[in-house]
C-alpha cells in the first residue's frame, strides 16, 4: 500500500511539473517572449566561452600550483618507465583534451542562434566516423601496449642477483620476511601461525630453510642499485603494497602469493639530500581499504648500501633462535611436519640463485 502510495506521488508529481512546464511556455508564446529567448540564448553563448577560457587558465594554474606536491623523480628503475609513459599518455590525452574543449565551447559561441543563417543538415559521414574511430583506437593499442610490456616485466622474472623479500599484509600492519644465508624463505602454513609462541609467520620449524630466515615487522630494508623480488602474501583479507616513490604497487591476496621487481635508485640519505627534507622516509602504504583501520597501516622502507645492510642483517637473530632459544639449528626430524601438511599461502620455498 505504502509502494503504491509513494509511485502515486511521484507520478503526479512529474504530471503537475510537466503541465507547468507545458503552461508557461504557452504563456511565452501569448506575451511575446521569443526576444526575451533570443536574449538569454545569447548570454549562454558567452556565458560557454567564457566557460573555455577561464576553465583553460583554470586547468595551466592548478598543474602550475601542484607541480612541487608530487611525489618527485621516481626512485627505482621500473618507476622512471612507468613515469615515462604517464607523461606520454597525460601529453597525448592533454592534447586531444584541449583541441576537443576548444572546438566543443567555440562552436556554441560562434554558431549560435541567428536570424542570418539556417542550420545545414549533415547527419553522417562515413569517412568522419572512420577517422576519428581508427585513430583513437590506434593510439590506444599503442598506449595499451607499452603498458602490457612493463607489466609483464615488472611481474615476470627477476634478476638471478636479486634479493628475496617476503611481505606479508595483515590488518592493520606489514610484516617482513628475509630468506637468510640460504637464500630460501622456508615452508610455512598459515595455521601454525602463533605470535605467542614467537612464530607470525606460520614458519615450519622443520624445514631447515626456516631456520636463518629473519622476521621483521614494520620496517623493510633494502639494498640500493640491487634488484629486490619481492614476494607478497596477506593473512586476512585483501591488502595492496603500494610504495609510491618508487611507482611500485600490488595486491596482497590471502592464499594466492603475488610478486613484482624492481631496482631502489637512491638511498633513503640520498633521497634526504635531493629532496631537501630531513623527515624524508619511503614508505610503504597499504593501496587497497581493507577496513577501518587502513589510513594507518603503513610500514617504512630503508633502503641503505650493501655494507649498511649487512651490518643490520647481522644484528637480526633468525626468527627460528627466537621462538625456541633453547635449540639452535638443526636437521628436520624423519616424520617431518612438513609432508604432512599442505602448504596453503605458500611462498613455496622461493629459492634464488646467485
Ligand atoms: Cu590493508
Amino acid at each position: 500500500m505504502q509502494t503504491f502510495f509513494i509511485v502515486a506521488i511521484l507520478g503526479l508529481g512529474f504530471l503537475i511539473t510537466f503541465q507547468i512546464a507545458k503552461a508557461s511556455e504557452y504563456v511565452a508564446v501569448l506575451r511575446g517572449e521569443e526576444k526575451a529567448r533570443k536574449q538569454t540564448n545569447k548570454v549562454n553563448a558567452f556565458m560557454l566561452l567564457a566557460f573555455l577560457i577561464i576553465g583553460l587558465i583554470g586547468v595551466y594554474y592548478c598543474n602550475e600550483k601542484l607541480k612541487g606536491k608530487i611525489l618527485g623523480e621516481a626512485a627505482s628503475d621500473h618507476g622512471v618507465l612507468i613515469d615515462r609513459m604517464l607523461y606520454i599518455t597525460i601529453a597525448l590525452t592533454g592534447i586531444v583534451f584541449i583541441i576537443t574543449q576548444v572546438c566543443l565551447f567555440w562552436f556554441s559561441f560562434k554558431y549560435q542562434e541567428s536570424d542570418k543563417r539556417k542550420a545545414y543538415y549533415y547527419p553522417h559521414n562515413n569517412k568522419l566516423e572512420l577517422i576519428w574511430t581508427v585513430i583513437p583506437a590506434i593510439a590506444l593499442t599503442v598506449l595499451v601496449g607499452f603498458g602490457l610490456f612493463y607489466w609483464f616485466k615488472i611481474t615476470g622474472n627477476s634478476p638471478k642477483d636479486s634479493m628475496v623479500v617476503e611481505v606479508t599484509g595483515s590488518q592493520f600492519k606489514w610484516e617482513f620476511r628475509y630468506p637468510g644465508k640460504d637464500k630460501i624463505l622456508g615452508k610455512k602454513y598459515f595455521k601454525k601461525t602463533d605470535e605467542a609462541r614467537g612464530n607470525p609467520m606460520g614458519q615450519l620449524w622443520d624445514d631447515p630453510a626456516n631456520h636463518d630466515d629473519v622476521y621483521n615487522p614494520g620496517e623493510m630494508h633494502l639494498v640500493v642499485n640491487k634488484p629486490v623480488h619481492l614476494v607478497i602474501n596477506a593473512k586476512d583479507v585483501i591488502h595492496d603494497v603500494g610504495l609510491a616513490h618508487f611507482r611500485m604497487k600490488m595486491d596482497a591476496v590471502p592464499g594466492t602469493p603475488t610478486t613484482m621487481w624492481f631496482t631502489p635508485k637512491y638511498t633513503t640519505k640520498q633521497m634526504i639530500e635531493k629532496t631537501g627534507k630531513p623527515e624524508f622516509v619511503y614508505e610503504l602504504s597499504c593501496d587497497q581499504m581493507c577496513g577501518k583501520g587502513h589510513y594507518s597501516m603503513r610500514a617504512v622502507v630503508i633502503v641503505e648500501t650493501q655494507e649498511e645492510f649487512d651490518a643490520w642483517m647481522a644484528s637480526k637473530k633468525p626468527q627460528y633462535i627466537v621462538a625456541n632459544p633453547d635449540k639452535g639449528p638443526s636437521e628436520p626430524k624423519k616424520d617431518s611436519v612438513i609432508s604432512k601438511v599442505p602448504v596453503v599461502g605458500a611462498p613455496v620455498a622461493m629459492k634464488t640463485k646467485n
